[in-house]
């Protein structure tokens, strides 16, 4: 009886062991040294010794059996984390769950970041647990047996472990009130283990979802002002320039900004565009600040101007909250809105956030005609896709404001396109090598879509706004991308390939080009200034109309990050841009309250639904 109880033991050492490989193998946590180390050792500990006190807790009979679907459960959790964390770069949250609507689409980028037979070692407890029971069972018995003494030592185990790795990390980040919230679930993760991880998790969940219940217009009038000190109310020669001209938005899937005026294998990766900027206002040095909702999540912040959370897509969780958004602030002077998507409307929830934004019309997949012949990747191909849907341009009333969400250039990258200068791209990794093909074959879609309005006599009467939605290349490829382009990506790197390109078009103006750090927060309030609609008291937007002269240089990233003129501030790190070194001279130290000041402001608004409270007009428009 006595060697059957430690079975407890030896499931609490297989669950700590393989939380303890999973975490320095297949996470990027760092660790710099033995107390990390041991951090990491004690942190596994813990929520190994939790998950096996609440099992013996609350089993009476068949323990070995429950022990083996918890063990199970378990790996099928890390399992998806692992796989959510190579394509995001982010810790899973219980948020994502509610996004199952996404799960059929994506499942094919998805499956393509299994590693076998690496990833069987998230199975180590779960194989060993079910062999045990496979082998001796049914001679395990341990049913009545007085387990309270393990309970007691294992609940012991966990709150010590717990305290002296909770004690410590408080002590590291003492002073430290910028730790942004991947910072924290990394801690988290490092401090208490992956399942203790999920475990607050969910408790953070339920909280976030409490806090509209509790909030009032109180709480929108202090945001207000907090907000005040930097009321983007600009003045510039641009205001009105485009005023009721049609606003066409090109979402350029996956674009990163480092393709643009770049050569590879002896060829241009983007022609047209490296074209189309010398003929326009072009911000080179502008980022993306998307997280968990992707495409989803760009759209989001050119909407609104607020941050997306770093918890989950706010399409999802989010989309019954009042925004004031720039498609209703353009149905206020006038405006027909639409998009064009050739996916299923419920991706990223879209059908239901597309009408919370106030989109007049919306093109989906049932609008196109999608054969075998014209898909490929994600589906129809960005050429197809903007001849097919001309024939619903032409049916809008003018001015209209129409978003075209390009796709072909998504991740795996598959196309048949420019094979054979793609096979010339110096690099076996073939997420590398696409990813310059499909960029090149997008280049040439919209290349095409340019002519086609002018076909329709469209384009001298609108203004062209394109944008990259995200990243492309996720950080797992960067070696190899960093090969083809001829510099190792160093953490400083990594930040510069946030870089998305920012172009906006108008027809007949003087082009011009600005380098000054910017983010898409700041495309509404730019957008918005081009067309002259006036900023208001009751105005939110975190970002700045960008031709202004006088405008902050300042862009910040979901995960804290952020980038000025002189500098880049990353994982505590502050580097000077000029020399890519880091910068010991506190260039940085001004800004680190503010950004994230910025990100909980926008957290605040959007958890609390606080803009709900504004006055009916002011919460429809500006
Ligand atoms: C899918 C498209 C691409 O509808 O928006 O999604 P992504 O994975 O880039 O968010
Ligand atoms: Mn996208």
């Amino acid at each position: 009886m006595k060697r059957e109880r430690n079975y407890i033991y030896l499931y609490t050492a297989l669950f700590w062991i393989k939380l303890y490989i999973v975490q320095r193998l297949f996470f990027d946590i760092p660790v710099h040294g033995w107390l990390d180390e041991a951090a990491i050792l004690i942190g596994t500990l813990s929520s190994a010794a939790l998950l096996s006190a609440i099992i013996t807790l609350l089993s009476r009979k068949r323990m070995h059996l429950w022990f083996l679907i918890a063990s199970a459960a378990g790996s099928a959790i890390v399992v998806s984390n692992v796989i959510y964390y190579r394509f995001f770069h982010r810790f899973m949250t219980v948020a994502i769950l509610t996004q199952t609507g996404n799960a059929s689409t994506l499942k094919h980028s998805l499956f393509t970041q299994i590693s076998f037979p690496a990833d069987l070692l998230i199975f180590l407890d779960t194989i060993i647990i079910g062999y045990i029971f496979w082998k001796k069972h049914p001679k395990l018995q341990l049913s009545g047996i007085p387990k309270l003494k393990k309970v007691v030592v294992l609940f012991v185990v966990f709150f010590v472990c717990i305290s002296i790795n909770l004690a410590a990390a408080q002590d590291e980040n003492k002073g430290d009130t910028a730790s942004s919230n991947q910072k924290n679930k990394a801690e988290l993760v490092k401090n208490a283990g992956i399942y203790n991880y999920h475990i607050y998790d969910l408790g953070s969940f339920i909280h976030l979802k409490t806090l509209k219940w509790f909030a009032d217009p109180e709480d929108l009038e202090k945001v207000e002002e907090q907000m005040d000190e930097w009321n983007p109310n600009v003045v510039s020669d641009y205001f009105g320039i485009a005023e009721g001209k049609n606003v066409i938005f090109i979402s350029m899937e996956s674009l990163q900004g480092f393709v643009l005026e770049k050569e590879i294998a002896g060829q241009e990766v983007t022609p047209f565009l490296n074209d189309l900027i010398k003929d326009s206002w072009y911000f080179s040095d502008l980022y993306h600040q998307t997280a968990h909702g992707k495409t989803s999540d760009s759209e989001f912040i050119v909407e609104t101007s607020l941050y997306p959370l770093d918890t989950s897509s706010v399409f999802f969780n989010y989309s019954n909250n009042t925004y004031q958004t720039l498609s209703r602030a353009l149905k206020e002077i006038g405006y027909t809105s639409a998009v064009f998507h050739a996916n299923d409307a419920t991706f990223w929830n879209r059908d239901k956030m597309y009408e919370t934004i106030g989109y007049d019309r919306f093109y989906d997949i049932e609008s196109f005609e999608v054969t075998e012949e014209n898909s490929v990747g994600w589906g129809l191909q960005d050429r197809d896709f903007f001849e097919q849907s001309m024939q619903y341009v032409r049916e809008l009333p003018e001015p209209f404001a129409a978003k075209w969400i390009t796709l072909t250039n998504h991740h795996p990258f598959e196309s048949e396109f420019y094979r054979d200068w793609v096979s010339q791209i110096p690099t076996d990794n073939e997420v590398v090598r696409d990813y310059f093909g499909t960029v090149r074959y997008m280049d040439q879609s919209i290349e095409h879509f340019f002519e086609l309005m002018k076909e329709e006599g469209l384009y001298e009467d609108s203004i062209f706004v394109l944008y990259g939605d995200h990243y492309g290349i996720a950080p797992t490829h960067y070696k190899d991308l960093g090969e083809v382009l001829g510099e190792p990506i160093t953490e400083f790197e990594d930040v510069m390939l946030q870089r998305v390109p920012f172009i906006i078009h108008v027809p007949g103006e003087e082009p011009f080009r600005d380098d000054r750090a910017a983010g898409q927060i700041d495309i509404k309030p730019t957008v918005e200034h081009l067309l002259g609609i006036e900023h208001t008291a009751d105005t939110i937007e975190f970002g700045y109309p960008l031709v202004a002269q006088e405008r902050p240089a300042f862009a910040v990233l979901r995960d804290g990050t952020f980038i000025t003129d002189e500098s880049v501030y990353t994982n505590e790190t502050c580097y000077s841009r000029e020399t890519k070194k880091v910068d010991g001279t506190g260039a940085c130290d001004q800004y680190i309250d503010m950004a994230q000041f910025h990100l909980n402001l926008s957290d605040e608004i959007i958890y609390g639904d606080l803009l709900r409270f504004l006055e009916p007009e002011a919460a429809s428009s500006n």
